[in-house]
């Protein structure tokens, strides 16, 4: 075999990795388009992607994973730390010996008669000091296609990483995709990962949720700094300052939405601007002058495909016309293009569903035409609302810290911590329904602690502890502010009582205000919150009034009461490394709504 590279490391476990897995090919991807489009034109042939209509969608193509594989599988994911207990109780656990002989056995001699595809890709900017670096190997030319958008792909990550040890193996089977053998396995003493038997973006883009969150959280823990769900926006007022925010909210709640968000007619006018850094994903170090700073580690976006369209998000639908990868939506046969439920009311009638049966989207309305947690996979350059300070390799510098769940009674609109360690607080009890992006039962509440707990790579209290341990490292005049979000809130007719979307910016609003100090709050038994006149309704005439906006911001002690019950029954759970400090926040919570 050529080798891309002299790196020992690289070139040793590349050896082993063939002696086990018996490719019959092997292709390094050096990142240029040409190789991409041939290997696009392969999986056509094969059937693994449909090309869609070059003219109304050019480079886009479709792809149907198997029916049994169509989610991240949370049941099936492993942390496979020395001890049990460096997992933690939220995550599944095995023994890294045993995994990986187990692994082994299943992958062994699966490349036989196909092609081992090496992809050596960078998470962030290309040398950027807080990129890193990763090698996956996969026998998908899906996989390949993704990386390539998700990620920067190429023999340049080689080049910069040289001969350095400090990268992520990633190992990716599709072996027979059998739901009973598919185990996604992340190593981080070893900065190692091995997922086999799905073709399913989650579990197979070993670069997103496996290492970007799972080993780098672990990483980051190690290293002093932070790996988190959490999109990062940019919000630019009429003087021309932006200001940053992250925010995390679990799984489909309208991330991707929040990371684009267009500005209501009133602060267009004005001159506000909303830009995307990131809508899944940020990588967070203190900088220089010592206030913290994020960078994306992703280049693309990999969306809910449901709900999509041009009310919701604009941008994002935008972002799919080009060079994007559909998986799991419906195909539109009479133009060769691709719908899904939420895109609009014309569902086509001359279709195939998302698993390629035929579909009438006038009579066939007992099943969906597109599945629930159908993707696309969009290079971020097409977003029309891309931050100029996207591959900025020092990262963006960041005000405030948002989380955010779907709570129907409990949460108001918006309140603020009234410190750090409350605001880790705040953090560690995000909950929310539960929806498709996961497998599993939908609708139900659980705990989502900071939108991690499918991904925090260790012990979830010592994770809590890190968060607590940057705090400490931070000055406070210059450490973001914590903030609690909840676009769901909902009145007793169960109609939702906050509009969404764009208007959300109104929050923000507040937010940064409250960042640069411009506003004034008003405390309660959970922290600070804005004086309801202080968000700004213009424009909302007849949709919120006042005393709508008053109810969503009220805080109803016995609901809290009970909170603080599930809570304390949550951090039980935890076991004894939840810090003391968060106990702490625990018992002013439950003295406060008494
Ligand atoms: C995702 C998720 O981003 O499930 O796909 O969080
Ligand atoms: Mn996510």
């Amino acid at each position: 075999m050529e080798r891309l590279t002299t790196n020992p490391t690289i070139n040793a476990w590349l050896d082993e990795r063939i002696a086990l897995l018996c490719p019959d090919n092997i292709v390094w991807i050096t990142g240029e388009k040409a190789q991409l489009d041939a290997l696009k034109e392969e999986a056509c042939k094969t059937g693994e992607l449909i090309k869609l209509n070059q003219e109304l969608l050019p480079e886009c193509y479709l792809h149907r994973t198997a029916v049994n594989d169509v989610a991240r599988v949370e049941a099936r994911t492993f942390i496979c730390t020395p001890t049990k207990e460096e997992a933690g109780p939220l995550n599944n656990w095995m023994d890294p010996t045993e995994t990986y002989k187990m692994l082994d056995d299943i992958a062994r001699g699966s490349y036989k008669g196909r092609t081992m595809y090496i992809i050596p890709y960078s998470m962030g900017p290309i040398g950027s000091p807080l990129a890193k670096i990763g090698i996956e190997i996969t026998d998908s030319i899906y996989v390949v296609s993704n990386m390539a958008i998700m990620t920067r792909v190429g023999t340049k990550v080689l080049e910069v990483l040289g001969d350095s040890d400090d990268w992520v193996r990633g190992t990716h089977c599709k072996c027979d995709i059998d739901p009973e053998k598919r185990y996604i396995c992340q190593f981080p003493q070893d900065n190692a990962i091995y997922s086999v038997n799905s073709g399913y973006g989650g579990n197979v883009l070993l670069g997103k949720k496996c290492f970007a969150l799972r080993i780098a959280s672990y990483q980051a823990m190690k290293e002093g700094w932070q790996a988190e769900h959490m999109l990062i926006l940019g919000i630019e007022n009429p003087q021309g300052e932006t200001k940053y925010v992250c925010a995390a909210f679990p799984s489909a709640c309208g991330k991707t939405n929040l990371a684009m968000l267009i500005p209501p007619e009133g602060y267009k006018s004005k001159g506000y601007k909303v830009f995307t850094v990131g809508d899944d994903i940020s990588w967070i170090r203190k900088g220089p002058d010592g206030r913290l700073y994020a960078i994306n580690p992703e280049n693309g976006f990999f969306g809910v495909a449901p709900g999509t369209n041009d009310k919701s998000n604009p941008n994002a639908l935008a972002t799919t016309k080009r060079g994007t990868i559909f998986t799991n939506v419906c195909h539109n046969l009479d133009n060769n293009t691709v719908w899904w439920e939420g895109l609009d009311k014309n569902p086509p009638t001359n279709a195939n569903d998302w698993t390629g049966i035929p579909w009438n989207g006038a009579v066939d309305t007992d099943r969906p035409g597109a599945n629930p947690n159908s993707r696309f996979t969009a290079p971020a350059v097409n977003c029309p609302c891309l931050s100029p300070e996207f591959e900025n390799p020092q990262g963006v510098p960041i005000s405030a810290f948002i989380f955010g769940g779907r709570r129907a009674k409990l949460a108001p609109l918006v309140y603020q911590s009234r410190d750090w360690n409350h605001g880790v607080f705040i953090g560690s009890v995000l909950s929310s329904e539960t929806t498709a992006a996961a497998t599993g039962a939908v609708g139900v509440v659980r705990r989502d602690p900071m939108a991690m707990r499918p991904f925090i790579g260790y012990d979830c209290g010592t994770y809590f502890q890190h968060w607590l341990d940057i705090g400490k490292t931070l000055d406070p005049n210059k450490a973001p502010k914590i903030f609690n979000v909840n676009w769901f809130r909902k009145d007793d007719e169960g109609h939702f009582m906050w509009p969404g979307f764009g208007d959300n910016l109104r929050v923000l609003e507040w937010i940064i205000k409250r960042c640069e100090g411009e506003v004034d709050a008003v405390e309660t038994p959970i922290g600070f919150m804005p004086k309801p006149e202080d968000i700004n309704l213009e424009g909302l005439e007849g949709e919120v009034t006042l005393d709508s906006l008053k109810a969503m911001l009220s805080v109803d002690k016995d609901l809290w009461k009970e909170e603080a019950a599930g809570i304390e029954e949550f951090y039980q759970s935890l076991g004894n490394t939840v810090p003391k400090e968060l106990h702490d926040c625990l018992e002013t919570l439950k003295n406060n709504v008494q």
